[in-house]
């Protein structure tokens, strides 16, 4: 058991949309549930986030006339991924998958609620400048090793891992509690990324 008052598992946006049937279904998505329920045994301090935007949210490609999902556009901070609704507020599909154990959650970290702005990490939307405020509490509660698992590997699991390794924490993404979208080779440019920063890829059959 992993009870260490330093270590941490943030369970990222495994919600009904991002599982089978959902609108925006990240390939074999719910397979994730059952491992990261598992690790219920083994992490003392688990938090979530949860994807969590308003209906006619910028980052929906039904805001943009004309334009289709897995479109990109340049938006003020860059290039902005154009997705189906998906993670609607108050919505099924904004919902925990309904498998996930979530009673012992300590923190659920919203994101992506400003219409204007989409938020891939935990940390800081993807102006790279708005913090969720996810740091500071972290920081307060004494956690350096911070544990990531969830959806989507190469989007928000991987934001997340990036932004955790520039806030100064020791970060762990275990590989087999995570699924990806893979959108134009964006895995492969993840994991890159992850691994130049530094984040450790782990599988979950190694902890114990
Ligand atoms: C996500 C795309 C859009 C994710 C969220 O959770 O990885 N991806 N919103
Ligand atoms: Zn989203």
């Amino acid at each position: 058991m992993i009870e260490n008052a330093s270590d941490c598992l943030i369970i990222i946006d495994v919600q009904n949309d991002f599982c089978a049937g959902g609108a925006l279904e990240v390939p074999d998505g719910d397979s994730v549930v059952p491992i990261i329920n598992s690790l219920a045994g083994i992490f003392k301090n688990r938090l979530a986030t949860q994807d969590w935007h308003p209906s006619g949210h910028e980052s929906f490609a039904s805001s943009h006339a004309g334009k289709f999902p897995f479109e990109t556009i340049p938006v003020g901070y860059g290039e902005q991924v154009l997705w189906p609704d998906h993670c609607v507020q108050e919505t099924h599909g904004a919902e925990f998958h309904s498998e996930l154990k979530v009673d012992d959650l300590q923190l659920i970290v919203r994101k992506g609620f400003r219409r204007h702005i989409d938020s891939y990490s935990a940390f800081y939307e993807n102006d790279k400048i708005t913090p969720t405020g996810l740091t500071g509490y972290l920081k307060n509660r004494g956690f350096q090793n911070i544990y990531l698992a969830g959806l989507a590997t190469d989007f928000c699991v991987a934001y997340s891992a990036l932004d955790a390794r520039k806030e100064g924490f020791d970060v762990f993404v275990i590989e087999d509690a995570c699924r990806a979208i893979d959108l134009d080779n964006s895995l492969a440019t993840a994991i890159q990324q992850m691994d130049d920063a530094g984040v450790v890829r782990i599988n979950s059959t190694t902890l114990e």
